[in-house]
């Protein structure tokens, strides 16, 4: 097979240091037992190489042979065509999966990265901004999420790439103590960051931007 590479900063602030989304790839590229090696690029001076590579100049892009991805959730749905460890092998647990994979992105991060802005701002202040994103994402998207967790292990039926993005993006939800309210949420959460693949992938990420420090 062709080499897999995946590209993140060389370096980041304390604060998104374990919650960079290259950790989504590190831990599906674990989880697959897929080799790969990891390449950096600089946080502070962003070239055209990196923008040709990721057009916002973000993090991470994976390189795969003569392919090259950015985001997190295509380069997942890519990896997931490679290993049945990252997605069901029959078609109606493959199509569940994609929708629980996008559904993670556009549904649930959707709510919860703008909220997430507000608790990294320190901002407590009872804003009608704030509610409204409080609201957003405890009753129109957590409320919803609990009940489909309430029961179910995984959410294509076996573990999947669906669940590194979903598990993903509760993380810094929980982070922030907003799963409180949510005990299917939060025991998912740590049901699949206790899984040795998530592990290494978060040891791997702190390690890496420790070197740079
Ligand atoms: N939708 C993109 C988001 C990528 C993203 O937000 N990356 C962050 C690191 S987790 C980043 O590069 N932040 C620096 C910036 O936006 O300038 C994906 O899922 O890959």
């Amino acid at each position: 097979m062709s080499e897999i590479v995946l590209t993140t900063f060389d370096w980041v602030p304390e604060m998104p240091r374990g919650y960079v989304r290259d950790l989504r790839v590190r831990w599906a590229l674990e989880e697959a037992a897929l080799a790969y090696r990891v390449e950096s690029t600089p946080f502070r001076d962003r070239g055209p190489d990196h923008f040709a590579h990721q057009p916002f100049g973000q993090a991470p892009w994976l390189t795969h042979g003569d392919l090259s991805i950015f985001e997190s959730g295509a380069i997942l749905l890519h990896l997931g065509e490679l290993s049945d460890k990252l997605m069901p092998a029959d078609r109606r647990g493959r199509s569940d999966a994609k929708e629980w994979l996008f559904a993670a992105l556009a549904s649930v991060e959707a709510a919860s990265q703008p909220w997430s802005f507000f608790m990294f701002s320190g901002d407590t202040g009872e804003t009608p901004m704030r509610k409204f994103f409080d609201d957003f994402l405890y009753q129109h998207r957590l409320k919803h999420m609990e009940t489909v967790l309430d029961g179910s292990e995984w959410l294509a039926g076996t573990f999947s790439v669906a669940d590194i993005l979903m598990a993903d993006v509760l993380r810094l939800v929980d982070r922030f103590d907003g799963l409180a309210k949510f005990p299917s949420c939060r025991a998912y959460v740590a049901r699949a960051t206790a899984r040795p693949a998530f592990v290494k992938a978060y040891d791997d990420q702190l390690a890496h931007f420790a070197a740079a420090d």
